[in-house]
């Protein structure tokens, strides 16, 4: 592994530091990356189902993709890579390996493409200080696969649970070919578990409430004020592939900040002051520590 010294100056004087993590985030954990081996995209063309136009058109297809991977989210476990990035973000840690920081933006924001929701939940160990101290450093730019959202009155709810009302699409899962399941018996507003009081709990076709091909990411208004001033960008785990997460590296460098890389490979498409080869779960907590 590169030596460590260099990029660990480069964060004792940084003033507004971003991390930027992707699949390889969560590998440890044992959730399938998009693009690498083994990848979930090798096996769905994405622009196929995660695309607002193929949940329109068949929302039973849609639901078949995301239901078994919101199982499969709900079984992982957070890894040393989640954990060294939390508690990263804990101010003692921070006194110690980011001490210039500004206080505008006291602590680092670490912006994830994974839906997994495994940054948050590796706070469930943290003291309740320390879990509101690095709850507020995430961002989860491509959603949650934990949370519904109604297709009628927008009402989202998050549950570290599997999808709601979802007997048909486990029978279907079971049956480990897609079926053909009427909307009516698709997760629907108001029922089991709804916590919505609005418009009498409507019954509107929910959704994943994650963010396709096409639509807007989350927070992106503050992901990009907060990108202008960054003067240190980590990308952990990402092959930085998809927009505009993909441009942030470079975002970043214009201004005269610099990007360190955590990946198993080199990224000849990143301009990169440091790069770390290897598994994040092994260098983050190495370089963070
Ligand atoms: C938008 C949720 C408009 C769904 C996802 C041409 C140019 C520019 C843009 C576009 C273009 N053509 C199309 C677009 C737009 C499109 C896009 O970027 N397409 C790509 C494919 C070209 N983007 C969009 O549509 C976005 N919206 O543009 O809206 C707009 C934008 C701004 C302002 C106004 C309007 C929306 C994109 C969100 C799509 N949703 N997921 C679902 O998952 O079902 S994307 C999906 O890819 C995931 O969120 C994932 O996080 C993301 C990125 O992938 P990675 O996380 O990087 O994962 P990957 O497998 O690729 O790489 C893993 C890496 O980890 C590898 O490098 C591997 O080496 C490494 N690794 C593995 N193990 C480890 C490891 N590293 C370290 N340690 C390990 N152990
Ligand atoms: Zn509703």
């Amino acid at each position: 592994m590169d030596d460590l010294s260099p990029f660990q100056q480069a964060l004792l004087s940084s003033k507004n530091v971003i991390i930027l993590a992707g699949a390889g985030l969560s590998a440890a954990s044992g959730i399938p990356t998009y693009r690498g081996l083994g990848g979930l995209w090798l096996n769905f063309d994405e622009t196929k189902l995660a695309k607002p136009e193929a949940f329109k058109e068949d929302p039973s297809q849609v639901w078949q993709f995301y239901h078994p991977r919101r199982q499969g989210c709900l079984d992982a476990q957070p890894n040393a890579a989640h954990r060294a990035l939390a508690t990263f973000c804990l101010p003692e840690t921070l006194s110690r390996v980011a001490p210039s920081l500004d206080p505008k933006w006291p602590a680092p924001l670490l912006i994830t493409q994974n839906m997994d929701a495994l940054s948050s939940r590796v706070l469930s160990s943290f003291s309740p200080a320390d879990k509101e101290a690095a709850e507020k450093c995430i961002v989860e730019m491509h959603g949650c696969i934990f949370e519904t959202r109604c297709t009628s009155c927008a009402h989202v709810q998050r549950a570290y649970a599997p999808t709601p009302s979802s007997d048909a699409l486990s029978a279907a899962a079971a049956a480990g070919t897609p079926v053909n399941i009427p909307v009516e018996q698709l997760p629907r507003c108001g029922g089991p578990g709804c916590t919505s009081n609005r418009y009498g709990r409507c019954g509107g076709l929910l959704r994943p409430n994650v963010v396709w091909f096409g639509e807007v990411p989350m927070h992106l208004g503050d992901i990009a004020m907060r990108m202008n001033w960054c003067d240190l960008l980590l990308l952990v785990g990402t092959s930085t592939t998809v927009h505009p997460a993909a441009g942030f590296a470079k975002t970043v460098k214009q201004r005269g900040g610099k990007v360190a890389v955590f990946n198993l490979e080199r990224n000849d498409t990143v301009d990169a002051d440091f790069t770390f080869v290897g598994k994040c779960e092994e260098t983050l907590p190495l370089a963070l520590g």
